[in-house]
């Protein structure tokens, strides 16, 4: 398997290197990663790498961290750096995931994460209240199976027999009336294989994932191996249902509605992924003190993104987004394009406002921030609007 990640990249490999044993001097990509360390000071992985403790770790285990650093070390302008390669990476190379989850997320590593799905109050959290009209709400949380390797270290075999299971669930779905829908795959020679119209209007509704193999975070960490075997989309016919298949985790499950009422969104999403981990033979990948496990640490805990699409013209005026993002930021929110992440802002002004909180953060709360952050930034707006 270890061939496979390698025979996937196009990159420089760090194992085309270790090969070189060099006695007499750290060798090459160590003294890559000391250089990045230098010049990427953001760059979180790089920055807890430490060279003392991989060489404390045996050749299988050094090679185990290299692989999830792989992404951050091509791409040195990344902000986490790194993705876990198995679920018990996070356990096995505790030492380096530890400190960068604590730098990320900004918590003491040594907290425990609890699920939770209510919301304190039991308040139905509706944005109508700030006068808003019923908005584009969707929330989503990442999942992976405990018995597959993560998506950045699936061989083909790997991902397309992760469908081949997706397909049974799917069928169970079909008996219930809110979440009955479609599945339609990118897999070549598959039954329900899209045509390229076909994916790329899924995509512009919101729907579907965007092309893996343009991603040069995913390519570089394996995560867009063997694009675009074994990916795949799920869908109600409203669209307010959806679970994708074999994109950045093994499943996003997330519900989507335009609406007001941020709690009905989030009940929907918890009966529809206990529905889901019901009808699944296997588990899905939990860490004692992560919670969820998910192949981006900037996940791990709830892998819950919850986000509406809002029209912040003053906020954002000429198109620049640091106005909203100082806002934003202390409110523990951040912003993203209308087509997610890495993507522009709508021409309007509309933006993606989501929590960057996942971990040590209960599910109700995640929703509860959001919907207090919206209050806070339709203010702002506001006052700009009225000045
Ligand atoms: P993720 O949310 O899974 O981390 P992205 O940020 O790339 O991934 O968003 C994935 C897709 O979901 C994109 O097409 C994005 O436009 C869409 N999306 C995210 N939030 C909303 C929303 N509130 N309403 C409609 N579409 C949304
Ligand atoms: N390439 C990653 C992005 C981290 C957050 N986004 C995810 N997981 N989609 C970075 O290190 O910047």
């Amino acid at each position: 398997m270890q061939s496979a990640i390698a025979a996937r990249r196009n990159v420089l490999n760090w194992r085309d290197v270790l090969s070189l044993e060099c006695a007499d001097q750290l060798n090459p990509i160590v003294e890559k990663i000391i250089q990045l360390k230098e010049s990427h000071p953001a760059n979180i992985a790089v920055q807890c790498f430490d060279a003392e403790y991989f060489s404390s770790l045996d050749s299988g285990l050094q090679q185990r961290l290299l692989d999830c650093m792989q992404s951050g070390i091509d791409n040195p302008e990344s902000e986490m750096g790194c993705y876990a390669c198995q679920a018990d990476d996070y356990d096995v190379l505790r030492p380096f995931f530890a400190k960068a989850i604590s730098r990320y997320h900004g918590q003491d590593s040594q907290s425990r994460h609890v699920s939770d799905w209510t919301i304190p109050d039991g308040d139905m959290l509706d944005i109508a209240e700030f006068g808003l009209p019923p908005l584009s709400l969707r929330i989503r949380v990442g999942r992976n199976f405990a018995d597959l390797p993560l998506t950045s270290a699936m061989t083909q075999q790997d991902r397309t027999s992760l469908e081949k299971r997706m397909a049974d669930v799917f069928e169970q779905l079909q008996s219930n009336p809110e979440l009955a829908g479609t599945y339609v795959s990118l897999t070549p020679g598959h039954p329900n294989q899209l045509t390229q119209q076909e994916y790329e209007k899924l995509v512009a509704d919101h729907v579907m994932f965007k092309a893996m193999d343009a991603d040069p975070y995913l390519i570089s960490a394996g995560i867009a191996g063997d694009w675009p075997h074994g990916r795949g989309c799920y869908y109600t016919p409203d669209h307010s249902f959806i679970v994708w298949v074999g994109e950045e985790d093994h499943l996003r499950i997330m519900c989507m509605k335009t609406g007001t009422k941020l709690k009905r969104v989030l009940d929907q999403l918890h009966s529809a992924l206990q529905f889901i981990e019901r009808s699944a033979a296997s588990p899905f990948a939990r860490s004692q003190d992560f919670g969820t496990v998910t192949t981006c640490p900037t996940n791990l805990g709830t892998g819950m993104r919850a986000s509406v699409h809002l029209n912040l013209p003053h906020l954002t005026t000429g198109g620049s987004l640091d106005k909203v993002k100082e806002i934003a930021a202390p409110l523990g929110l951040g912003i993203r394009g209308m087509g997610g992440e890495h993507t522009p802002i709508g021409p309007d002004g509309t933006v993606d406002v989501s929590p960057r909180a996942r971990l040590y953060i209960t599910e109700g709360n995640i929703v509860h921030r959001l919907y207090d952050g919206i209050g806070q930034l339709i203010k702002a707006e506001q006052n700009l609007s009225s000045h």
